[in-house]
C-alpha cells in the first residue's frame, strides 16, 4: 500500500502490540466504503436507516459511558510539565505510553486494525498537515472519511519519506477507567484508547488539527484555532470573511450557517459557510491573515438544530450522514429534542435502544430525553447549501475581522471592538462563558475558556498567548477584533437579542468598523456601536432594548477584573507582561482614572 517505510515499520509495530486479526488499509473508494457498511450493520455496530427519506444515511450508538469528550483524561505529554501548563493534565510520556500499551496490549484480537492515511486541509496545500489514523472501529472509519480527506491519495502525497501525525486509536473495552486521550507534541503522535466517542476517537479533529497543530503552528509561525469561518457577501459583490472563536455550545455552527434576513437579503446581501470549527491562520505573502478551514465535514449538534435555528443544516443532513445517539423512530428515520415536529407515539427507541415516547419520565418523574444531550450528524461539507464555492481554495481566505464570543446572561454587551490588537489578546485571554444558561441576577458559574481554547490548546497558555502577540506583529494588515455576546438576558430571563439570522447587523457593523465607517462610542471596554449605526431594516429593534444589551455595570466589571487577575496569576512569570499592563489599564479606565 505504501513506500513509506517509516508508516510501514509504525503500522507493523502497531499490529504486533494490539495484534489483530487483520490490518486493512482504508482507499477512500465507494466500494471500500459500501463493504465497511455492510460490515458493520451485519455485526449491529450500525443500523442502516430508511434510504428513501435519507438515502446514503446511517445510525449509530456509543455506548452509554462514552457521549462527550472526557477532558478529565486527556493529556499533553511533554518530558518537562511546565510545557503543559496550568491549564492541561500531564503525564510524563514514559509513563502514559506505558500505560497506554497496556490497554491497547492484545486489544484487537478477533478485529481488524484499519489504517487511514487523512489529509487536514486540501492535498498538497501549503496549509496542509498529513495523519495516519489506526482503528479498530468501522463507526471511526466511516467517520474520519466524512471529516478528513482520506485514502490512496493521501499516501500518494505522503510518499516515500513525508512525515505524518501517527494517531493510534483503540476501543479496548470501553471501560472509562481503562480510557485514556494521550497528545505527545514532541513525538508529533496520539494515542487514545477507550472511547468510541468523536471528540476522543477522530484523532484529525480536536487531537490533530487543534492540540498537536497548535504547538506545530507556534513553531512554525501560525496559529490553529478554533474557530468558525463564514464570508459576507455585499450587494456589489464583494466579500469579508470574518472568523469567531466561541466555546462549544455557544452556536459555531448556526452562525457558520446564517441565513440572512428577509430585508437584508433582499438588499443583496448573503453569507457563505467556509467552517464550523476549526481555522488554521497564515499570514500571507500580502501581509493579510488568511484562514483555512482543515476539515471536511462537520459534526454538529443535533439537540435543538430545527429548520428556524439552521435551515441550512436541515437541508445539508437529508442525505450520507451519519446519526450518533438520536432518537431512531419505527420508520427507521431520527428525531432529536428541539429538532422538527414531534415523534410518533409509539415503536421509537431512545438512544440507549430502549422504547421512548415524548415525555416519558423515570421513577423519579423526571423526563427523559429521547435523544442524547450530545447526539451528532457527521456530514460532507460540501453539502451544506450556504457552503463557500472557495472553501477549499488552498490558500484560505483573507480575514477582515476575528470574533471572540461566549454567553454571558449580564455582563458582556452585545458587541464590542477591542481598541488594538494587544487589548484583543487580553480580552480573548479572559473570556469566559457560562456553564449553563444563568437565570438573570444570580450569576452562573463562569468557567474561563480563553479564545475557547480551554480545552484545546496543547502547550502551556500563557505561551499560547505571548504567541497570540507575536502573530500581531507579524500581521501586516491586521484583522480587526471584536467581542459578542448574543446572550444577554432580561430581568425575566429572556434573551434580549433574538440573535440567529438577525446577527448579520452585528456582522454589518463590524465589516463597516474595519472599512473605517460605522459609528461607535468610546467605552472603558472598548468601542460600541450607536443605534444608528446598525442597518435595521425589516427588524422593530427599540432605541430602548439597544440600550439595555450595551449597559456597562461597573460594578460587575470590577468584580470581573478580581476574577480576571485570579485566573491569571496561575501563569505566575510566563504570562506576558502586555497582558498585566492591558489588565491594569481597563481597571483605570473602569475607576475613571484613564
Ligand atoms: C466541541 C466540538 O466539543 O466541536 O467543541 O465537538
Ligand atoms: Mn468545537
Amino acid at each position: 500500500m505504501t513506500n513509506n517505510k517509516e508508516l510501514r515499520r509504525w503500522v507493523e509495530h502497531m499490529a504486533r502490540m494490539c495484534k489483530p486479526d487483520k490490518v486493512v488499509w482504508i482507499d477512500g473508494s465507494e466500494e471500500q466504503k459500501r463493504e465497511l457498511i455492510a460490515e458493520a450493520c451485519r455485526t449491529e455496530e450500525l443500523i442502516e436507516l430508511n434510504q428513501e427519506k435519507l438515502r446514503g444515511c446511517i445510525y449509530h450508538r456509543t455506548a452509554v459511558n462514552d457521549v462527550a469528550r472526557t477532558e478529565g483524561l486527556t493529556y499533553i505529554c511533554t518530558s518537562n510539565e511546565e510545557d503543559a501548563g496550568t491549564t492541561n493534565n500531564w503525564m510524563a510520556p514514559e509513563e502514559a505510553y506505558d500505560r497506554a500499551a497496556q490497554i491497547f496490549s492484545g486489544s484487537m484480537r478477533g478485529r481488524m486494525m484499519y489504517v487511514i492515511p487523512f489529509s487536514m486541509g486540501p492535498i498538497g496545500s501549503e496549509f496542509s498537515k498529513i495523519g495516519v489514523q489506526i482503528t479498530d472501529s468501522i463507526y471511526v472509519v466511516l467517520n474520519m472519511l466524512v471529516m478528513t480527506r482520506a485514502g490512496k491519495k493521501v499516501l500518494e502525497q505522503l510518499g516515500t519519506s513525508g512525515s505524518f501525525t501517527r494517531c493510534l486509536h483503540g476501543k479496548a473495552d470501553l471501560d472509562i477507567n481503562r480510557r485514556l486521550i494521550l497528545h505527545f507534541p514532541q513525538d508529533n503522535a496520539i494515542w487514545s484508547v477507550g472511547s468510541g466517542y468523536g471528540g476522543n476517537a477522530l484523532l484529525g479533529k480536536k487531537c490533530l488539527s487543534l492540540r498537536i497543530a497548535s504547538c506545530l503552528a507556534r513553531e512554525e509561525g501560525w496559529m490553529a484555532e478554533h474557530m468558525l469561518i463564514l464570508g459576507v457577501e455585499h450587494p456589489d459583490g464583494q466579500i469579508d470573511y470574518i472568523a469567531g472563536a466561541f466555546p462549544s455550545a455557544c452556536g459555531k455552527t448556526n452562525l457558520a450557517m446564517l441565513v440572512p434576513p428577509e430585508a437584508l437579503a433582499k438588499k443583496g446581501y448573503k453569507v457563505w459557510t467556509v467552517g464550523d470549527d476549526i481555522a488554521w491562520l497564515r499570514v500571507g505573502r500580502d501581509g493579510r491573515l488568511w484562514a483555512l478551514n482543515p476539515e471536511a465535514g462537520f459534526f454538529g449538534v443535533a439537540p435543538g438544530t430545527n429548520s428556524k435555528t439552521n435551515p441550512n443544516a436541515m437541508a445539508m443532513i437529508r442525505e450520507n450522514t451519519i446519526y450518533t445517539n438520536t432518537v431512531l423512530c419505527p420508520d427507521r428515520t431520527v428525531w432529536w429534542e428541539d429538532g422538527e415536529g414531534l415523534p410518533p407515539d409509539e415503536g421509537c427507541l431512545d438512544w440507549t435502544g430502549r422504547p421512548w415516547r415524548l415525555g416519558k419520565t423515570d421513577e423519579h418523574g423526571h423526563v427523559i430525553a429521547g435523544a442524547q444531550p450530545n447526539s451528532r450528524f457527521t456530514v460532507p461539507v460540501g453539502q451544506c447549501p450556504s457552503i463557500a464555492p472557495n472553501w477549499q481554495d488552498p490558500r484560505g481566505v483573507p480575514l477582515t475581522a476575528i470574533v471572540f464570543g461566549s454567553r454571558r446572561a449580564r455582563l458582556a454587551p452585545l458587541v464590542y471592538q477591542c481598541f488594538n490588537w494587544q487589548h484583543a489578546v487580553y480580552v480573548g485571554a479572559t473570556m469566559g462563558s457560562e456553564r449553563t444558561a444563568a437565570q438573570y441576577g444570580k450569576q452562573g458559574e463562569v468557567r474561563f475558556d480563553p479564545m475557547a481554547m480551554l480545552p484545546f490548546c496543547g502547550y502551556n497558555m500563557a505561551d499560547y498567548f505571548r504567541h497570540w502577540l507575536e502573530m500581531g506583529t507579524r500581521i501586516l494588515h491586521r484583522p480587526k477584533v471584536f467581542r459578542v455576546n448574543w446572550f444577554r438576558r432580561e430581568e425575566n430571563g429572556d434573551f434580549i437579542w433574538p440573535g440567529y439570522g438577525e446577527n448579520l447587523r452585528i456582522l454589518l457593523w463590524m465589516i463597516n468598523r474595519c472599512r473605517g465607517n460605522g459609528a461607535s462610542i468610546k467605552t472603558p471596554i472598548g468601542y460600541l456601536p450607536t443605534y444608528d449605526s446598525i442597518d435595521w431594516s425589516g427588524l422593530e429593534f427599540s432605541r430602548h432594548a439597544f440600550g439595555d444589551l450595551h449597559a456597562i455595570f461597573t460594578e460587575d466589571w470590577l468584580e470581573e477584573q478580581a476574577l480576571n487577575k485570579q485566573f491569571l496569576a496561575q501563569f505566575g512569570d510566563r504570562l506576558p507582561q502586555e497582558l498585566r499592563f492591558e489588565h491594569a489599564a481597563r481597571e483605570r479606565r473602569l475607576r475613571g482614572e484613564d
